[in-house]
């Protein structure tokens, strides 16, 4: 607890319980328009004065290729920069992970607890001192990571600055207060204060305060500056793209102005452009929707994909929610209600979406028992090689640190020192050993890390000769490059399925793969006319690749 009675500081951490808040709003809405009778526009007078027109941005978008290019990226969440330049070295370079998203860089609040959330409080745009390190550690990890081919994404907070503690001190010995940042922002350079309450009203979303955090005034060119200017900071550190985090809460034009601000810039200096995501979340009944965000960059000659939050929901095929969510479900080509795909989920398109299973808010929502995460380690396992199998979106792994999930549980921060520094990463052995407080590295589970040598590999291909049970076990093949089978069942499912694969001995990548002319673990064998005969063990997989043959 903290002064003044609440739990820890307001952070978008929260911000998916507002699509309930919204549903709500929209619901009394419906109720005041149904009041007086039916609702007709004919030979009434609108008492309701029409919304003022906010504008839009067209939705013509270049992909940014990471789908099409079968690439994977891992959210190293609160690791320190010098642990990512190893984990670079020693991991994610060698495993063919895309690029690492890092947690802000900036100077950022310091609350008692040292919660994550501080993270999400901006103090100023120094990369000088965070609790992930100094400037120099963040350089050098650009830098490493970049020979090690492993790009860095920061996380980018510039929808708002901190309301929690004010008056306070950064993490670089900033003092500020929620209006006043010493050589960076003024009360004048905020909206009015007004709070987050209605997603039905567009600039409510956008210009009012999110949970109380201090809200930009981003239509303001001289703020959109500022934020321009940290961002080309990172750019010309190397760093090569930037999740821009509360995207939905910066209006869309005024994003895109920032985002063209970087990139003619960095066009200018002969800089590559950097990648952008936005967070855009939908939600029933809301004013914004991610298509709102499709055309962000594309005027300045960028690419700019968007979260998926709709994806998350293969979870709860795998988990079995509620006894009639089942695996084969997921077949791209089933029955009404039966079917993954962009259309049947009402998702994005794919060369837009990033996907996940989890993120760093969903992963700490209460409301959610922190959704499918390493606590239910062999079924995370099984719906990581679905994700990285199957060839929606761009996916990222996230990799953080074991917490219960529990009120206090999910704000706490990661493995610190008594002053609230980061520790050093130690990580867990494997997923079911990871004690609380301890670094879980997700990413490094044989399973996740062998199956992004998979999506590269089959990039290009589609999903051919599904098969399941009518259950919960499942198979296809990508193209003729690859095969997975998933079996979630509680017992061992034995069955002969088609493949689009040649005949021949091949090495299960997800227990070893091919070592010389034998397999490291299981071999399976796919005969003359391509049909493979296999038994899978209850919550087990396989994964083969036509370069994982004999
Ligand atoms: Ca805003």
């Amino acid at each position: 607890m903290v002064p003044g009675g609440r739990v820890g500081p307001v952070h978008p951490a929260r911000r998916f319980s507002r699509t309930a808040s919204a549903v709500a709003a929209l619901g009394l809405t419906l109720l005041g328009a149904c009041g007086g009778g039916p609702a007709s526009p004919k030979g009434g007078i609108d008492t309701n004065p029409p919304p003022p027109v906010r504008p839009s941005l067209a939705g013509t978008y270049r992909p940014s290729g990471h789908a099409a290019a079968g690439d994977v990226f891992v959210h190293l969440f609160e690791w320190r920069w010098p642990d990512i330049a190893s984990e670079c070295e020693t991991h994610l370079g060698p495993a063919g992970f895309k690029a690492v998203q890092v947690s802000p860089p900036e100077e950022h609040s310091i609350t008692p607890n040292h919660d994550w959330s501080e993270r999400y409080q901006p103090v100023s745009y120094s990369i000088d001192r965070s609790r992930s390190g100094t400037r120099a550690e963040f350089a050098d990890m650009v830098n490493r990571c970049k020979a090690a081919g492993v790009d860095i994404y920061v996380d980018a907070v510039i929808n708002h600055m901190t309301n929690f503690p004010s008056p306070g001190t950064g993490s670089n010995g900033t003092n500020y207060t929620k209006y006043e940042y010493p050589g960076l922002y003024t009360q004048a350079d905020f909206h009015a204060p007004c709070t987050v309450s209605n997603y039905a009203d567009a600039a409510n979303v956008q210009d009012c305060e999110l949970f109380g955090l201090p809200d930009l005034n981003t239509g303001s060119a001289t703020v959109r500056q500022k934020i321009a200017d940290y961002l080309l900071m990172l750019a010309r550190l190397g760093v090569a793209g930037f999740r821009i985090d509360a995207a939905k809460h910066i209006q869309q034009v005024e994003l895109d102005k920032i985002i063209s601000l970087v990139n003619t810039t960095l066009t200018a200096e002969g800089r590559p452009l950097p990648y952008w995501f936005l967070e855009v979340s939908a939600g029933f009944g809301e004013a914004l929707h991610p298509s709102d965000y499709f055309g962000e960059g594309y005027s300045s000659g960028g690419a700019a994909d968007i979260t998926e939050f709709i994806f998350k929901g293969v979870a709860d095929k795998f988990t079995q929610k509620d006894g009639n969510q089942h695996l084969f479900q997921l077949n791209p080509n089933g029955s009404q209600g039966n079917q993954f795909s962009a259309a049947a989920w009402g998702m994005m398109p794919s060369d837009k979406a990033v996907v996940f299973l989890q993120n760093h808010d969903t992963q700490h929502e209460l409301s959610n028992q922190c959704g499918l995460r390493y606590a239910n380690p062999q079924v995370f396992r099984l719906a990581n090689v679905w994700m990285l199998a199957e060839p929606y979106g761009y996916p990222s792994v996230l990799s953080s640190y074991a917490f219960s999930c529990d009120q206090v549980g999910i704000t706490m921060g990661p493995p610190s020192d008594a002053n609230g520094w980061t520790l050093p990463v130690s990580c867990a052995s494997n997923l079911e050993s990871a004690t609380l407080g301890q670094w879980v590295c997700e990413h490094r589970d044989p399973y996740i890390e062998s199956m992004v040598r998979f999506r590269r590999e089959v990039a290009g291909t589609d999903i051919n000769h599904w098969w399941d049970n009518g259950r919960d076990a499942i198979a296809f093949s990508r193209g003729a490059k690859g095969l997975v089978a998933i079996n979630r069942e509680a017992t061992a499912v034995t069955a002969t399925i088609a493949t689009g694969l040649s005949a021949g001995t091949y090495c299960d990548i997800l227990t070893g793969g091919r070592n010389g002319a034998a397999c490291s673990g299981t071999s399976v064998t796919i005969d003359p006319a391509g049909a493979l005969t296999l038994t899978l063990p209850s919550n087990s997989a396989i994964a083969i690749l036509a370069t994982s043959k004999l």
